[in-house]
């Protein structure tokens, strides 16, 4: 019997949703009552707390939560010294220096001497500081991109996904300075117990993992393009191949990177497969 271990996820944001969907297809499963502040899993010794995301870091730290799942810029920004156990790969973004079109930038020596907003002060001003810039931060919790409209900065410094609430507020997105994605954060100072549930938990999470970078596909092929074959798919030890009844072809299966995915499929067209089809694999060990 492993012991408890706590995780605090993001209670209604940008994280919660996948943060819970990758721990579903883990197969553990828990309730779906969003009122629930508190939960345990049927089927795994794994309590939630569902929480604001700022408070992530410091209920991790504090030992409230033994782990906790939140955005790398949030922990990064409390300057807080635990555990960053996994990049999980979802909720990506960037905090980027954004200016008005007017703005002359020519980089991060732009901003000498000037007033930027920004949500993320200690990571921009360890930005700054590294390339030698004395600049005077706004800190707003908030319509960051607002500020300059406003007149309260000249430049700013945001989370960007898409740019279209740069776009839609008349700003230009300038630098990239950081890049962020949600995390997996740990105590250093887990108990022996917890730490074994931890290490349970995060095979599962990196078998859901691998199985999302893949699809597994499965065609007929000529006999005699076995060997091309092999080439194009290539990573994995090598494909499962299967006799038809037909002397001439094969059955051929792998699995395939997803971002080499239509590239595969096109060169494996060209040398005469046929009938291929396409699977999500749901979970995968290497
Ligand atoms: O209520 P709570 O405090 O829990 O949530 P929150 O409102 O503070 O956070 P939330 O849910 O908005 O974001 C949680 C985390 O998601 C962030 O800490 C980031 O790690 C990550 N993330 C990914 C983003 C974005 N993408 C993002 N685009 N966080 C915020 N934005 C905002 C950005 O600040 C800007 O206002 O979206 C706008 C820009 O989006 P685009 O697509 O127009 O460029
Ligand atoms: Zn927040």
């Amino acid at each position: 019997m492993s012991e408890m271990l706590s995780i605090a996820v993001q209670k209604s944001g940008r994280l919660s949703e996948k943060s819970l969907d990758i721990i579903r297809q883990c197969g553990i499963d828990f309730g779906t009552d969003s009122r629930v502040l508190r939960e345990v899993a049927d089927n795994f010794p794994l309590e939630f707390l569902f929480v604001r995301d700022d408070d992530i870091p410091r209920y991790v730290s504090d030992g409230i939560a033994d782990i906790g799942i939140v955005g790398r810029n949030e922990y990064d920004e409390t300057g807080l010294e635990l555990e960053v156990v996994r990049d999980l790969k979802f909720a990506s973004c960037r905090l980027s220096i954004a200016v008005p079109a007017s703005f002359d930038y020519k980089g991060l020596r732009s901003l000498e001497g000037k007033r930027i907003a920004t949500s993320y002060p200690r990571i921009l001003r360890s930005v700054l500081d590294k390339a030698g810039v004395s600049a005077e931060l706004v800190v707003v919790s908030g319509s960051v991109e607002i500020t300059v409209q406003i007149g309260v900065a000249d430049a700013i410094a945001d989370l960007v996904s898409t740019g279209t609430t740069l776009r839609m507020n008349g700003l230009v997105e300038a630098e990239c300075i950081y890049r962020s994605s949600a995390v997996m954060i740990a105590r250093p100072d887990m108990a022996e117990e917890k730490k074994r549930t931890l290490y349970r938990l995060m095979e599962r999470i990196d078998a859901v993992m691998m199985a999302r970078k893949k699809k597994y596909i499965l065609f007929n092929l000529p006999k005699d393009r076995l060997d091309e074959a092999a080439l194009i798919i290539g990573g994995m030890k090598s494909p499962t191949v299967t006799p038809l009844m037909d002397p001439g072809w094969l059955s051929v299966q792998s699995a395939v990177d997803e971002e080499r995915f239509w590239s595969v499929f096109e060169s494996l067209r060209e040398i005469g497969a046929e009938g291929i089809l396409v699977m999500n694999i749901e979970k995968m060990t290497e």
